[in-house]
């Protein structure tokens, strides 16, 4: 008897370790990425392309700035992609106002359909309505963080996949009139917060591929600030929280657990809502979100200009994002 449970016992070690070890095995399917070369993200490279779009000055939507660099957009990423579509529609602000906006969707390796989707969005704020000074509330915004470092992220991504091609399909798509929200001076209340990222909402309705879909997409928005807090934004973890955690323990992997943070904090609206609601695709939002609920401290002032960026931020969502894609590949 004694003998036959002695058996047992090591029989099930076996099987238990066994199972550990498929399990282990599973995991590091994901996180092969040690025998991966992933390409170097230059920040310097980064940095620029956030300068270069600030350099136009604030990109409010129909204004002359706006279309020069959605211009400059367009030619940079028709360099590096296999494809680029532009996507105009009009779309109403929070009063009434109509407005016209213009979606850019840089596509690589079109022919796989295991694809993967990153986003920002390119407009800023037309109105600086969180600022100290209440003579800025009506002044637009630089938005080098807000809007201009999650593009430069992608821009220099972009140069990453031309310089080594996966062979899962990648798109990037770049929201237009994402930050037009009804102003804190105008008393006109939209209580569910439509009146936000109307490019992705015409985006998520309107797919530039019929059907198109993404295995998960990726949201970057105020990624450049120094020593920055990204926290597990709730409605990411709602919607995707296998990728959230992914990211996140890529992010440690590599050495950026300081940037971010386990804690979960309330939801953010921000365009992953209305990819996740209504293009069915499981996106997270990389935002700098404090636990306190509050965004960088220059967020919607006239204060959000390129002195805000670091390229240390730049480059340490760079290289999460890099592992994400490479690392599937
Ligand atoms: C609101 O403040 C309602 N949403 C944040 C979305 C946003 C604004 N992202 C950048 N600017
Ligand atoms: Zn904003």
């Amino acid at each position: 008897m004694k003998k036959l449970s002695l058996i047992f016992l090591a029989v099930s070690v076996i099987v238990f370790a066994s199972c550990k070890d498929k399990k282990q095995k599973e995991a590091e399917k994901d996180f092969n990425y040690a025998s991966v070369e992933i390409p170097a993200f230059n920040a310097d490279s980064a940095f620029a392309y956030v300068k270069n779009q600030c350099d136009f000055g604030p990109r409010v939507p129909e204004s002359k700035a706006h279309k020069a660099c959605g211009d400059y957009l367009v030619s940079f990423f028709k360099q590096y992609a296999d494809t680029v579509i532009e996507q105009n529609f009009t779309s109403k602000l929070y009063n009434g106002k109509e407005v016209k906006g213009r979606n850019i969707i840089v596509s690589f390796n079109l022919a796989s359909t295991d694809r993967a989707l990153f986003s920002a969005h390119w407009d800023s704020r037309a109105w600086a309505d969180n600022d100290a000074d209440e003579k800025n509330h009506k002044t637009p915004i630089i938005g080098a963080n807000d809007g201009a470092s999650g593009v430069g992220v992608l821009m220099e991504i972009a140069r990453c996949l031309k310089a080594k091609p996966t062979s899962v399909g990648v798109d990037i798509v770049l929201f237009d009139v994402e930050d037009q929200g009804c102003p804190e001076w105008d008393k006109t209340d939209i209580e569910d917060q439509s009146d936000w990222c109307l490019g992705s909402q015409y985006w998520a309705k309107n797919l530039h591929i019929p059907f198109y879909q993404a295995k998960y997409g990726i949201l970057l928005d105020m990624v450049g600030y120094s020593n920055p807090l990204f926290v597990k934004e709730s409605q990411s973890m709602y919607y995707a929280p296998s990728i959230m955690n992914k990211v996140w323990q890529i992010a440690k992997d590599k050495g950026y657990g300081n940037m971010f943070s386990d804690e979960q904090i309330g939801g953010v609206m921000d365009d992953h809502i209305w990819v996740n609601k209504d293009a069915k695709i499981p996106m997270i939002d990389i935002v700098q979100h404090d636990p306190t609920g509050s965004f960088f401290p220059y967020w919607h002032t006239v204060k959000d200009d390129i002195t805000c960026i670091s390229k240390n931020t730049l480059k340490a969502v760079g290289d999460v994002c890099l592992v994400a894609i490479y690392s599937a590949s």
